[in-house]
């Protein structure tokens, strides 16, 4: 970017979560941005939370992939030219067409992808090479929203908008923790019920922080959503609160689906017991969702990531038909999409068993698509669901793969597993933007180096159907090179050029709305023919915009089924008769307690990306797993001890915690720590690989574990100013710091041995020591040329916090010898006491600094904000500074 035109902020969108917020980039012209919220965007209004106000910590090119590499024979890689990469790509498919057919090729893809990506990608396997096996991520993500949609409405077709949550009377979030997972999208909710006094029921196994907000929460049993909506379907018939003429002219299978429900939930105690919830409190549920109309409910993964999540979304789905609270303002089901291009992957037919444009494999649809690509093989079956084509890899049915924008080492289930199959493949292609992450590791054959968030422009899709731009504002880096452009030149030198010769994403835009309207009349749902002629010009400036946008149309559709009509032959919607729900795997003797794996505020997917934000790394430096108090005494662990954890699957080793938002029986980790910032934080490879029959998704959230109590003789930290192998034995975490990179460690190793390695990794410093081999404490700091390089706090367990201590020793610029005594010493430093994990991402607030306002008399968040500032930016940490205040006493003085 020139400086000339550095100061011109840029639209754009944020590249986390299906909120799709619009962001306002302004370069700094040193390869950096400011980044603000777009005050004009329909999703946010000019807000953001703290990921998205973050992004500009995350843009700089340290670790990226900037050049074409190819691995050698030693495992190592080198660079190449591009015409050698693409070259190599060409050759690793052709070969194994050619050898082993279509099938044993293969795409894996992201909701990351941007819409023109996912379309070339789509319709070169599918069109060009034959075979059906493009799979994303979003089967382990949004599979079962897009089959129980197909199901019921007979498209994958969300029906309302954002704005429906603003004008609900009650909203519902079914297995979604909306406070950490759609920020912005909470805030509104918030705002809803603080001005027009909406309630808010919260459905999760686990207290979330959404949870702590909520009017009213469901502690549910796992995996037993169903039964509870089968019992308010039938409450809803016995309460009179039938729409019965909606029932009659929009809807098929009432009477069938009814009685199914009756079977899965007989009666208010089989349901109590079965979804372990006092009948009580599922009367309130039901008394609250059948007495107001404007009813929103909205899911995430606790209803997708399930072995029978298609029958959780379409239990939902009943009761909004059963009562005609669909298709009208304020009221209708709501899937929250994950990713922010998860819907536009949808659209572009990026699942295995989607053919493109909404368009399946019957043999009409098959020909149409042909003829619209001119296409030479087309795939005429569905191809193989993500867990399924890894399993394939395996067993060397497919040989070939190409993976983009994703990280399956870490984020399938069964990933030890997965992670060895990509050893087994005979060839091996990423489109990533790093240099390093699990799945690289596992040893690609080709890295292309691929253009990042701020540098691709394209198109994405949020949760409402809102189709809004990515645009680039840096320019691209090294040799990177946007994801649609490495599939089309793949493709040219395939022989495709033709089919593949595009212009820019204009042009792929223009032809995939071409196709939303080929020959539909009505017939699909998604249908975008309004932007088959869009100009270049107008493509640039595309304002964000809702689909359905028909030929002819400038406005898209807020809502969906206003008068019924329905996607399905005879325009009604579709009662499924839903089977009784089970965990696919039963807690055993062996695997006791049954894990629960998800997100945590301020960290996304496998940190590829937030994790070099020292700000965001701060909220939750360590990988752990959630424990409530009962189980912790039963099982001897602790908190802040360890426990080892094993699965059928796999094994990992987590720091506990143990608190009472966690409901006993089960237990809660976090998705986000993989090979490359933990030791033992892979929580994927303990996960359960069973999947839905309907969508393929696997079952994300129930997996039978173990845990045991384990102890370190010695814990602590390093830091060092880069990153640092540790012995084998040792247990650690990375976070990024400000100035370098920190570790959480934790190690069996005696104090000498300590020493040693200490002594040995840093010789080319001067190494100052602190030996307590009584004690079992050692403290090593290593200098070179005044500045300190790296040190290392290890003491017993429960020895005193020294990561606050350690963060300020790499910070201080200069060391001269009053610190270096200081940096050893066993007193605490004044000023730098650990204040516990930072609450306020935005402003850099502890625990500790709230707690102090609280007890200085700051009674609620707003007196908190006025004291210390947090809460008050992104408003992401609100409810967490609402729970210190609930959770801190202040002792007035009596009389
Ligand atoms: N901070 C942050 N935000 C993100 C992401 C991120 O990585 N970090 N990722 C984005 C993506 S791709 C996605 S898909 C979304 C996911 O957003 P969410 O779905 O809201 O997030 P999760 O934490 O995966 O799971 C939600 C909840 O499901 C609950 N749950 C588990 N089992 C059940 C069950 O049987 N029934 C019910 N009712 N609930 C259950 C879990 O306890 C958990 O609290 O978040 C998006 N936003
Ligand atoms: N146990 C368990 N497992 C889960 C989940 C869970 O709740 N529990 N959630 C599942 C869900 S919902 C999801 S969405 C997945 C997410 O899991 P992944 O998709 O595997 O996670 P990410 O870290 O987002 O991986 C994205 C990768 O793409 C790279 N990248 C970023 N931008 C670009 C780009 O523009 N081009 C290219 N070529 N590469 C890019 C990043 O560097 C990173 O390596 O995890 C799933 N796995
Ligand atoms: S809510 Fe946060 S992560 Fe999601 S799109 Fe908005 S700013 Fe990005
Ligand atoms: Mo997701």
């Amino acid at each position: 970017m020139d400086g000339a035109n550095a100061m011109d902020a840029i639209r754009t969108t944020c590249p986390y979560c299906g909120v799709g917020c619009g962001v306002l980039a302004t370069p700094d012209g040193a390869g950096g941005a400011t980044i603000a919220g777009d005050p004009e965007h329909p999703a946010n209004f000019g807000r953001l939370c703290s990921k998205g106000s973050a992004l500009g910590e995350t843009v700089s090119l340290e670790g990226r992939l900037l050049h074409p590499m190819m691995r050698k024979a030693s495992g190592a890689y080198e660079r190449v030219s591009w015409d050698i990469a693409l070259d190599a790509v060409v050759e690793g498919f052709s070969r194994n067409a050619r050898a082993h057919g279509p099938d044993a090729l293969a795409f894996y893809l992201s909701g990351q992808l941007l819409t023109e990506d996912y379309y070339v990608a789509n319709k070169l396997m599918k069109g060009f090479l034959g075979s059906a096996n493009v799979d994303t991520n979003s089967r382990l993500c949004m599979a079962s929203s897009v089959a129980g949609h197909k199901r019921a409405f007979g498209g994958d077709l969300v029906p309302g908008s954002y704005e429906d949550l603003d004008k609900a009377d009650l909203i519902v979030l079914v297995g979604s923790n909306a406070a950490w997972c759609h920020p912005v999208l909470f805030q509104r909710m918030q705002a809803n019920r603080t001005q027009r006094g909406a309630k808010l029921i919260v459905i999760d196994p686990r207290r979330t922080p959404s949870a702590d907000e909520a009017d009213l929460f469901l502690p549910i049993a796992p995996g037993m959503d169903t039964v509870l909506f089968a019992w308010l379907l039938q409450e809803i018939v016995a309460r009179g609160a039938i729409d019965h003429d909606f029932v009659a002219k929009h809807t098929s299978g009432f009477e069938a689906a009814l009685q199914t429900a009756r079977d899965i939930a007989p009666d208010l105690a089989t349901v109590s017991v079965r979804c372990r919830l006092e009948p009580s409190l599922i009367n309130a549920f039901c008394d609250a969702w059948i007495s107001t109309k404007r009813v929103v409910t909205a899911w995430s993964q606790g209803v997708n990531q399930s072995a029978q999540g298609t029958d959780k979304v379409d239990a939902i789905i009943h009761c909004h038909l059963a009562s005609g609270r669909i298709g009208k303002e304020g009221a209708g089901p709501f899937s929250l999409t994950g990713q922010p291009n998860a819907m536009g992957g949808r659209e572009a037919g990026g699942l295995a068993n989607m053919l493109a444009a909404h368009m399946g494999f019957s043999p009409a649809e098959v020909d149409r698509v042909k003829r619209f690509w001119n296409a030479p093989l087309m795939a005429e079956r569905e191809g193989m669901k993500a867990v399924q084509m890894f399993d394939a890899i395996a067993q060397r049915r497919i040989r070939a793969l190409w993976v983009m924008a994703t990280n399956p080492a870490v984020s399938l289930p069964k990933a030890d597993h997965a992670r060895a199959a990509l050893g087994l493949l005979d060839f091996f292609a990423i489109s990533e933007v790093l240099l390093s992450n699990d799945t690289l590791n596992a040893g690609a054959n080709v890295l292309l180096p691929a253009a990042a968030w701020g540098e691709k422009d394209g198109a994405v899709t949020n949760s409402e159907r809102r189709i809004s731009r990515q645009r680039s504002f840096l320019a691209l880096p090294g040799e990177a090179r946007p994801d649609w452009w490495i599939v089309c030149e793949v493709a040219k030198r395939m022989g495709f050029a033709e089919a593949f010769t595009y212009a820019g994403p204009a042009d792929i835009f223009r032809e995939h709305a071409a196709l939303s309207c080929f020959e539909n009349e009505g017939s699909r749902g998604f249908d975008i023919g309004g932007l088959a002629q869009v100009g270049n010009a107008a493509y640039e400036g595309l304002a964000p915009v809702q689909w359905p946008l028909k030929q002819g149309e400038r406005v898209g559709v807020a809502r969906l089924f206003t008068r019924g009509a329905f996607q399905t032959p005879d325009g009604r919607a579709r009662f499924v008769e839903l089977k009784k729900p089970a965990l696919s795997l039963a807690p055993s003797s062996d695997f006791p307690l049954m894990l629960n794996t998800g997100r945590m505020r301020d960290q996304w997917h496998t940190m590829t990306r937030t994790g070099r934000s020292p700000r965001l790394g701060a909220h939750a430096p360590e990988p752990f797993v959630s424990v409530h108090p009962q189980d912790a005494a039963q099982l001897g662990l602790t908190i802040g001890g360890f426990a080892q954890i094993g699965s059928p699957f796999g094994q990992a080793l987590l720091r506990v915690d143990v608190t009472e938002a966690q409901e006993a029986g089960a237990v809660f980790a976090p998705i986000h720590w993989s090979g490359e910032s933990s030791s033992h934080g892979r929580v994927g490879a303990l996960v359960n690989p069973a999947t839905d029959p309907f969508s393929g998704q696997p079952e994300l959230k129930a997996t039978p574990v173990r845990l045991t109590p384990l102890r370190f003789e010695r814990e602590g930290g390093f830091v060092a100013r880069e990153a640092a192998r540790f012995p084998e034995a040792w247990w650690w975490a990375r976070a990024s710091l400000r100035d370098g990179v920190g570790y959480r460690v934790a190690s069996d190793m005696s104090v000498r041995e300590s020493a040693d390695w200490f002594n040995a990794r840093f010789a080319h410093c001067e190494v100052a020591e602190l030996i307590d081999a009584l004690g079992g404490l050692y403290r090593a700091a290593a200098f070179r040329e005044g500045r300190l390089e790296a040190a290392l706090f290890l003491a017993p367990p429960g020895g005193e916090p020294v990561w606050e201590r350690l963060k300020d020793l790499l910070a201080a610029d200069v060391i001269d010898a009053t610190w270096r005594r200081f940096a050893l010493s066993v007193r605490d430093v004044g000023g730098v006491a650990d204040r516990g994990p930072m609450v306020c991402s935005c402003f850099g607030v502890s625990q500790g600094a709230i707690r102090d306002a609280i007890e200085d008399g700051a009674c609620d968040t707003t007196a908190v904000g006025a004291a210390v500032k947090a809460g008050t930016n992104c408003g992401s940490c609100v409810p967490e500074i609402r729970k210190l205040i609930a959770s801190t006493r202040v002792f007035e003085p009596a009389g």
